[in-house]
C-alpha cells in the first residue's frame, strides 16, 4: 500500500517534472521562432539592438531619411548642427545618409566633396542622438579608373563610366572577384573600408552599428556592377565577398542592404540576390510622380514587402523623390522602415550667388525647379505633421 503510493506520488512527479520541460521546451522553440536577428550569426550586441529597434519601429511608422543632410545643403556646406530638413520642419531626419565613393583611392573627400572625416564626426553625433545611420559607396569603376587621365567625379572612371563594359566582354566585377586581374586591390579597397569602418565608435569604444547598401540599384545598367554589366552568379559573388571580407575584418556591427532600381516582378527582384545569409534589408530605389509611377511603385511593393516578411527582413524605399502627397498616402499600405530623398547638392555657383544682392530670390528660383528632384516644403510639412512618418524626436525614446 505505502509502496503504492509512493509510486504514484513519484509518478506524478515525474508527470509534472515531464510536463514542466515541455513547456519550456515549447516556450523556447516559439521565441526562437519569434526572435527575429541579423544576418550574421556573430553580430554584436548593438547591431542585434539596431536591428530589433528597427524591427520595432516599423510597426510604428515611416522613417523620413535624408542623404547628406548632416553634410550640406542647397546653400552651404558642412555647418555641424545645420540640416536643411530641420530648417523646413524643425527637426532633424530619423535616417540620415552618407556617401563614401572615391574611399577606396584613399583620399580625404568623397566624389561629391564631402570630407570623411566630418561624415565620421556626424555619425558619431547622430548615433548619439539615436538617430539611424545608412551608407552608400558610388565606388569608381575598377577598370576604367586605371586609365591615365580618365578620373572625373560621376564621369570617365567613375561608378558610372559602363560604355565598355559588358557581363560577357570588359567586365569590371569579374575584374575584382578571386582570379580577376584586379582582386588584389580590391582586396585593398576593401581594407581601406573597413579601417574607415572601424573609427565608427560610440564613447564606450563600441562599433557604431548602421545599414551597408553597396552596389545599389542592381536592375539598372548604369553603374558597372548593374543588370547587363556582370552576371547574376558574378552579382552575388561580389556580395558574398565583401560581406565575408568585412566580417572577417570584425565587423560585425553592419546590417546590409540588398537593393535594386525600379523592377516589375520578384523573380527580377531576386536576380543576384546573394541568400539570406548575407541580407538584413530588402530594398528597391525608384525616382518618379503621378499615377504611371505610383502604380509600378505599388506592385513592387507588394512583392518586396511580402518577400521580407517572409525572410524576417527590414524593408526600406531607399531612395525616392519627388515626394508627393499621394505617395505618402499609397506608402502607408506598406511596412516601410524608412524612405529616403537624395541630397540637397550645394549650388555650384554659390560663391559668386552669394555676392549678388538679392541673392536670396534667386536662390529661391533655383530651389524651385531643383526641388522637382527632391520635396517641396510643403510636402515636407505634411508629412511631418502625419503621425505615421517619423522624423528623429519621433524615434529618439524608442
Ligand atoms: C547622385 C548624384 C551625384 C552624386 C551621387 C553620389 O545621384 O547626386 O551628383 O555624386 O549621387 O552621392
Amino acid at each position: 500500500m505505502y509502496c503504492n503510493m509512493m509510486v504514484n506520488i513519484i509518478l506524478m512527479k515525474m508527470r509534472t517534472t515531464v510536463t514542466i520541460i515541455a513547456l519550456l521546451l515549447v516556450t523556447l522553440c516559439v521565441s526562437g521562432a519569434t526572435k527575429v536577428l541579423p544576418s550574421d550569426p556573430k553580430a554584436t550586441p548593438e547591431a542585434k539592438q539596431l536591428f530589433s529597434r528597427l524591427v520595432e519601429l516599423q510597426k510604428k511608422g515611416t522613417m523620413y531619411g535624408h542623404q547628406d543632410d548632416l553634410m550640406c545643403g542647397f546653400t552651404w556646406w558642412y555647418q555641424p548642427g545645420r540640416s536643411d530638413t530641420k530648417e523646413a520642419v524643425e527637426d532633424y531626419p530619423a535616417v540620415a545618409g552618407f556617401e563614401l565613393g572615391e574611399i577606396e583611392r584613399g583620399g580625404e573627400r568623397s566624389l561629391d566633396s564631402v570630407s570623411f572625416a566630418q561624415i565620421t564626426e556626424q555619425v558619431k553625433l547622430f548615433h548619439q542622438m539615436k538617430g539611424i545611420i545608412t551608407v552608400s559607396w558610388h565606388a569608381t569603376n575598377p577598370i576604367t579608373s586605371h586609365y591615365p587621365g580618365k578620373k572625373e567625379p560621376n564621369g570617365a572612371g567613375s561608378a558610372w563610366d559602363v560604355k565598355t563594359l559588358s557581363a560577357d566582354s570588359l567586365n569590371a566585377v569579374k575584374s575584382i572577384l578571386p582570379g580577376g586581374e584586379n582582386h588584389e586591390q580590391f582586396d585593398r579597397w576593401l581594407t581601406i573600408l573597413a579601417n574607415y569602418f572601424k573609427t565608427w565608435k560610440d564613447d564606450k569604444g563600441n562599433l557604431i552599428p548602421f545599414i551597408f547598401r553597396p552596389y545599389h540599384e542592381h536592375s539598372g545598367s548604369f553603374f558597372w556592377w548593374g543588370d547587363t554589366r556582370c552576371t547574376d552568379e558574378e552579382y552575388a559573388e561580389l556580395w558574398c565577398y565583401t560581406v565575408h571580407f568585412l566580417r572577417e575584418k570584425g565587423l560585425h556591427n553592419i546590417l546590409f542592404a540588398y537593393n535594386t532600381d525600379k523592377v516589375y516582378s520578384l523573380e527580377q527582384y531576386l536576380r543576384g540576390y546573394p541568400g539570406d545569409d548575407y541580407i538584413d534589408m530588402i530594398s528597391i530605389d525608384w525616382y518618379g510622380s503621378g499615377s504611371e509611377f505610383n502604380e509600378a511603385i505599388d506592385k513592387a511593393l507588394q512583392f518586396t514587402d511580402q518577400y521580407a516578411k517572409e525572410k524576417h527582413k527590414l524593408h526600406a524605399l531607399s531612395e525616392c523623390g519627388p515626394i508627393s502627397l499621394d505617395l505618402l498616402q499609397l506608402l502607408k499600405k506598406y511596412d516601410l522602415s524608412f524612405l529616403l530623398t537624395w541630397r540637397n547638392r550645394p549650388l555650384r555657383n554659390l560663391p559668386e550667388l552669394e555676392k549678388t544682392p538679392d541673392f536670396k530670390e534667386k536662390v529661391e528660383q533655383i530651389l524651385t525647379n531643383m526641388r522637382s528632384y527632391n520635396t517641396t516644403k510643403e510636402v515636407m510639412k505634411e508629412m511631418f505633421d502625419d503621425p505615421h512618418y517619423l522624423f528623429l524626436k519621433d524615434i529618439q525614446g524608442l
